[in-house]
């Protein structure tokens, strides 16, 4: 094998970052903590968790090697900062705390940004008699979501299989059992789960960092902290691809009579304008 060689950035740390290689070392070895070389700041640019990148001057013996150069991203999330993400769980508690719609919304929003699959994982089913309500209003909203619980192991096994074995992301607010779900999925973890606290029913913050996990079927899973409120584009260009309503429509080869359309009443848009979240898309397009 010749150096440089391909790897993952799986986590960041103060000076190093942890990366995975593709192909495993002489000994077996997949993971290397490595420093940056100076050309790569002089280049302006920052490594995120999941930039691949390419390793060398690998010391196999301490597990240490050198972050050498750095591939163009295929995308990116803001928040939490992760490159060449495939798939955005964004999870929600159907209870404990009960779901706020608008909050719900606003984080699928977020997530549609990267361009990747979205999608909704419904958490906290066994608090709940009735999951299927939430399922079928997301199914308005463009979504296929699950409804799981960390004590149901179908409910984990469906979501296993949706999953592309790709780079896959909790994100959603604090509280709603990310941590829990990501230690379910990778038993060997030991991530601190917090207590739901106090009256606000959420949770503390105990997820410090981004970092990508390996999963037991393949593929990489990172937990993020938990964050209130997530931001949205301020561009009107780009907030009608975040909806998938808008999406599914124009796929389906729904016709609007001006190329750049933006679907608020204009004469001759095409666009079917009778579902639930129509109302706050015209609300982003200010
Ligand atoms: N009833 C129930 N509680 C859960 C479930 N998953 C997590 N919790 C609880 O929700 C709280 C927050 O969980 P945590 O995983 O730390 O949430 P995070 O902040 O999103 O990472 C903890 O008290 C968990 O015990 C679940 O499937 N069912
Ligand atoms: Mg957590
Ligand atoms: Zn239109």
């Amino acid at each position: 094998m010749l150096e440089p060689f391909a790897a993952q950035v799986m986590a960041l740390e103060a000076n190093y970052l942890r990366v995975r290689l593709d192909h495993p070392g002489p000994d077996g070895r997949r993971l290397l903590l490595c420093t940056r070389r100076a050309r790569l700041a002089h280049g302006g640019l920052k490594v995120m968790v999941g930039d691949r990148v390419g390793v060398e001057g690998c010391d196999w013996v301490e597990g240490r090697a050198a972050v050498g150069s750095l591939e163009p991203r295929r995308n990116q999330l803001q928040r939490p900062a992760l490159a060449n993400v495939d798939q955005v769980l964004v999870v929600m508690a159907l209870a404990q705390p009960a779901i706020d719609p608008e909050s719900l919304s606003r984080f699928l929003l977020s997530a549609e940004t990267a361009g990747a699959e979205v999608i909704p994982v419904l958490s906290k089913a066994d608090l709940v008699s009735d999951q299927q309500q939430w399922l079928d209003r997301l199914v308005g909203w463009g979504y296929q979501a699950l409804a799981i619980s960390r004590h149901d192991p179908a409910g984990l096994a469906a979501l296993e299989d949706r999953l592309s074995r790709g780079v896959a992301v909790l994100c959603g607010p604090s509280g709603v059992g990310k941590s829990s779900l990501l230690n379910a999925l990778v038993p060997e973890l030991q991530l601190r789960t917090a207590a739901v606290s106090g009256k606000l029913q959420r949770g503390r913050h105990t997820t410090r960092h981004v970092e990508l996990h390996d999963l037991p079927a393949g593929g990489l899973l990172a937990d993020t902290p938990g964050f209130n409120r997530p931001e949205l584009p301020a561009d009107p260009e780009l907030v009608a691809q975040l909806f998938p309503e808008i999406r599914q429509q124009l796929e389906a080869g729904v016709r609007c009579r001006f190329r750049n359309c933006r679907h608020l009443q204009e004469p001759g848009c095409g666009l079917q304008r009778q579902w639930e979240r129509y109302p706050s898309y015209v609300e982003l397009m200010g």
